[in-house]
């Protein structure tokens, strides 16, 4: 078999191979010169209180920072190789993609420093492309060849058996190995986020130190030493999260196991807290709800209707045991995010207490100011992500993007979709649709995908089309749901928010058909949302669709269902969740 060529060939990764390290020799690559380095290592004298960090920009690494300080740790930022030489303890959230932090790691001489800090067996925690990148290649946008610390090739999982691409939630571990930063994992799950995994070998099985299944039984962690790296994302893991990069900080502490209440065994369906969050006429941020995405109340002043301040909100629901907590600025068509300060300092404060995903949507498209500046979408998502936003969530500008690509059948590569998720990934990219009901007798009659309904409409039809609103639901366009749905799967989106503007605020269930309809309809993973009035509308959103998550906002702000309720009843109904 022809040996594989490399997209991206690293001349430095340093082969610690079978714990035979070879010399670590850079070749020239971007201006650097030829000569070996050796680099002197030695414990920082700075003390014990500090976690040097080695973050290169790529994503949000906010969450990692604020789960470290919330532990009584300072944080020093990797400034040259040498000071990861020199650290006491070094975690690595490697975000992004494998090839572009392979390139950046040589490009600053890291690669060197990291192998050479690793084969010394100094404290060390990679977390998700952190624990990818020390093998020894990747298939993303590849063969990219990594660290080689690791026998074994990271490849993508297989979403033909069924298995939804990325692989987002909370899963379990299956613990192979002692490694004492897992010990109060046992029982619980832990948010993963990835499309890409290590596979467990007869070559690298003296490294993993915990497995997950999905589809395939694919490396959760490994541990050599005082050498960890995991999958998951433990500043993303609640309380179970924070114990793990604890217990890494604190390796000598006896802290006593925490118990699982219940076995966590696969991948748990979601329960996830949604909060609108728009600017009153008063000019204060706050969280509204709509009913049928009409937010002013019914009162003569018709004022904004306001459930209460966001980050309050937030950091109860992720007490409460929100899965995850998502932000949508209602009001992005019109404002610009960017100019929106009280919306990124709402995230930035959330995430400083909120230890579980994060989404924000509104108003992500290109954008030019009164000034005439223009601000790429990237460029806000960018910011999105740097305040903590682990997610993205794109609404109307995902539509004109589906509607070009139907009508040209082009990829153009330029929409806000296509760029977003090339830079951070497909897992950080979701679609919010805002589709609205629209009754016909004959399927014949549009060009769209119907669906037989459960309710006939007023007139007695017995099928529906759901089509595509942008701005709010101000505006219907020419697509449907489905098409748009699958659109946005080619054009790089990681997951579909579903909304249905006829459910929004009603309480009296999902639109079960347009989530059947769409969920079936793709391989990504679909949240449901609009509708929600009592814990049964989520085990039968779960009992009849292949949506991955259930998305709530009345009945959680007015205090008429906690979240926990909600999940009792669905383990009761043998639906596992995240307890
Ligand atoms: O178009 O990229 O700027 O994004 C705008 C975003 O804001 C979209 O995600 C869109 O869904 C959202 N949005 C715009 N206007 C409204 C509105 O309500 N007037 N909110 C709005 C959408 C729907 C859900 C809601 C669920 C659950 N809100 O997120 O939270 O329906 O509610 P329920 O449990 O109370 O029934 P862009």
């Amino acid at each position: 078999m022809e040996a594989p060529s490399f997209a991206y060939s690293s001349p430095s990764s340093c082969f610690l191979l079978r714990n035979k390290p070879v010399t670590l020799t850079r070749f020239p690559h971007f201006g650097r010169t030829k000569h070996s380095r050796s680099f002197s290592i030695r414990a920082s004298s700075s003390g014990d209180s500090v976690v040097t960090l080695l973050d290169y920009g790529a994503g949000n690494v906010r969450s990692v920072r604020n789960a470290i300080r919330s532990l009584g740790f300072q944080i020093k930022d990797v400034q040259t190789p040498q000071d990861i030489l020199n650290a006491s303890r070094l975690i690595f959230p490697g975000v992004g993609a494998f090839a572009a932090a392979m390139e950046v790691l040589s490009k600053t001489g890291m690669d060197e420093a990291l192998c050479s800090y690793i084969q010394k067996d100094r404290p060390f925690l990679g977390i998700c492309l952190g624990l990818q990148l020390l093998f020894e290649s990747s298939q993303e946008n590849g063969p990219v060849k990594g660290l080689g610390l690791i026998p074994g090739t990271v490849g993508r999982f297989d979403s033909s058996n069924g298995f939804r691409v990325p692989h987002i939630g909370w899963n379990a571990l299956q613990i192979t190995m002692d490694s004492e930063i897992l010990d109060d994992v046992g029982n619980h799950h832990v948010y993963f986020v990835h499309s890409y995994r290590a596979m467990p070998s007869d070559d690298n099985k003296e490294w993993v130190s915990s497995t997950c299944n999905y589809g395939d039984r694919f490396i959760a962690s490994v541990r050599r030493g005082n050498v960890h790296a995991v999958q998951f994302h433990p500043e993303k893991s609640g309380e179970v999260g924070l114990s793990v990069l604890r217990r890494f900080l604190y390796p000598k502490s006896n802290v006593t196991k925490r118990p699982g209440e219940r076995k966590a065994s696969e991948l748990a369906k979601r329960v996830i807290a949604c909060l609108d969050v728009r600017t009153n006429d008063k000019g204060d941020l706050v969280v509204t709800k709509g009913d049928q995405y009409d937010v002013r109340e019914n009162t003569e002043e018709k004022e904004v209707r306001n459930l209460g301040k966001p980050v309050e909100l937030a950091g109860q629901y992720y007490k409460d045991g929100a899965d995850e907590v998502s932000f949508l600025n209602i009001t992005g068509f019109r404002d610009f995010p960017l100019g929106d300060l009280p919306m990124l300092q709402v995230l930035r404060s959330t995430s400083e207490n909120v230890f579980v995903p994060l989404t924000v949507g509104g108003g992500i498209r290109d954008f030019t100011d009164s000034n005439g500046r223009h601000y790429s979408s990237l460029e806000v998502a960018a910011e999105y992500f740097r305040s903590g936003a682990d997610k993205i969530s794109i609404g109307s500008d995902a539509v004109y993007a589906a509607e070009e690509y139907l009508k040209t059948g082009v990829k153009t590569g330029k929409t806000s979709l296509e760029q977003i998720s090339r830079v951070y990934g497909n897992q950080a990219v979701v679609v919010s649709i805002d589709p609205r009901r629209v009754y016909i007798k004959d399927p014949n009659d549009v060009q769209f995908k119907t669906t037989r309904v459960s309710s006939l409409g007023p007139n007695g039809e017995e099928y529906a089309w759901y089509q595509c609103t942008v701005n709010g639901g101000r505006e219907g366009r020419p697509i449907g749901a489905y098409e748009l749905a699958k659109a946005v799967e080619e054009l790089g989106a990681g997951e579909i928010l579903l909304n249905c503007i006829d459910c929004d605020g009603q309480g009296k269930g999902f639109d079960i058909d347009l989530i059947k309809l769409i969920s079936d309809a793709v391989s990504i993973p679909v949240i449901a949302s609009s509708g929600a009035g009592v814990p049964q509308h989520f085990s039968e959103v779960f009992a009849t669709t292949n949506a991955s998550a259930a998305l709530a906002a009345g009945i959680f702000h007015r205090k008429e269902v906690p979240i926990q309720s909600v999940k009792e009843h669905l383990l009761k109904e043998g639906i596992e969740v995240r307890i």
